[in-house]
């Protein structure tokens, strides 16, 4: 009986290895047929084509497994050979690193994002042309390359300071000009993008406006770096979508940066996605960014959670310094002071 047992198993290897050869067959078929649907425009998912495969696969099975369990077997195939499908597609997106193996070096006055490892700091908002020299002088000062500072602001509440506007665009430039720093700031609309290029050296999309189509196509004809943040309630593959629309506009000057999810957690004011961010680097070409502050929202967490990224690998960290932050205008709770900002670079600092 058991030499038995011995001859059937070894007639089983035989069958599995010959199942394997006609998956592997099938799989490149499907291949082919999804390489010709994507040059076509067709979407690889034809659930009338499926349909009839469980159909006349039920219809003709010999048993003995049941039909729902052929239906079941065949649907994991189906499912397996449409993830072949999609893969093919992934070469072509402009952002993944399929197509482009060597990541990006964004270069953006003297900062080299993907090349070195920085920080991005400066206030939340920019509220008056000393607070911003003040700062600017402090960061230099500390090494810091790029300086951030907002003139727009996309504030919860419409009746919430709205920003400078174009005086706070040229008090950000001049303060980043005068100490040799590049300047970032978020631009809301499409009828802003090309005042704010003339001060701006990268231009900011907010997590407010990722999937603001209309303005992800405008910075990406405009010819200044973009740094890209991940929207609060978006996916990983949105955000990568998000970034293709400014990379598809001839813009390949893309940085993405994760700023935090909203989750259930109420300690922290977003919850800072690490794989997101590490997934980035894995797939795309971009630099990456963490925004430290918007993700956690609190002050105590953000050297400990700029370490974490850095050490994974992110190109920079993004963190909000102001000189007196109890009166700052917005985010007045999450905001570094100087002394702070010292005890976080020096935290980092065998990591930069
Ligand atoms: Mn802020």
């Amino acid at each position: 009986m058991r030499t038995r047992i011995k001859e059937l198993r070894s007639e089983i290897d035989r069958i599995n290895r010959e199942l394997l050869a006609l998956l592997a067959e099938r799989g490149r078929i499907a291949q082919e047929i999804g390489r010709i649907q994507t040059a076509l425009d067709l979407p690889h998912y034809d659930p009338v084509r499926e349909a009839e495969m469980l159909d006349y696969l039920t219809r003709e099975n010999p048993g003995p497994f049941p039909n729902e369990t052929i239906k079941h077997l065949f649907k994991e195939i189906f499912k397996a050979s449409l993830t072949l499908e999609e893969a093919e597609d992934q070469k072509a997106f402009l952002y993944s690193r399929r197509g482009h193996p060597e990541p990006t070096v964004v270069e953006a006055g003297p900062a080299r994002f993907g090349a070195e490892k920085l920080v991005i700091a400066g206030p939340c908002s920019i509220e008056s042309q000393a607070q911003m020299e003040e700062t600017a002088a402090f960061l230099a000062e500390k090494g810091v390359k790029v300086l951030r500072g907002g003139a727009y602001k996309p504030r919860t509440s419409p009746y919430a300071f709205q920003g400078l506007g174009e005086a706070g665009l040229e008090i950000g430039r001049d303060a980043a000009r005068r100490h040799g720093m590049a300047f970032v700031t978020e631009v809301m609309d499409t009828r802003d993008v090309e005042k704010v290029a003339e001060y701006a050296d990268i231009l900011q999309v907010g997590a407010r406006n990722m999937q603001n189509f209309a303005l992800l196509k405008e910075v990406g004809r405009a010819r200044k770096p973009v740094l890209l943040k991940r929207g609060m309630s978006a996916t990983v593959e949105e955000w990568f979508y998000a970034a293709e629309y400014i990379l598809a506009q001839g813009n390949d000057r893309v940085i993405l940066a994760e700023r935090g999810i909203r989750t259930f957690e109420k300690w922290t004011r977003n919850t800072l996605d690490l794989s997101g961010a590490v997934l980035a680097k894995q797939e795309t070409h971009l630099p990456v960014v963490v925004d430290v502050t918007h993700a956690a929202g609190r002050t105590d967490l953000l050297a400990p959670l700029a370490r974490a990224a850095l050490a994974a690998g992110v190109d920079a960290v993004h963190v909000e310094v102001h000189p007196n932050p109890l009166v700052a205008l917005s985010d007045n709770r999450q905001q570094l002071d100087f002394a702070g900002f010292e005890r976080f670079l020096a935290a980092i600092a065998d990591l930069l």
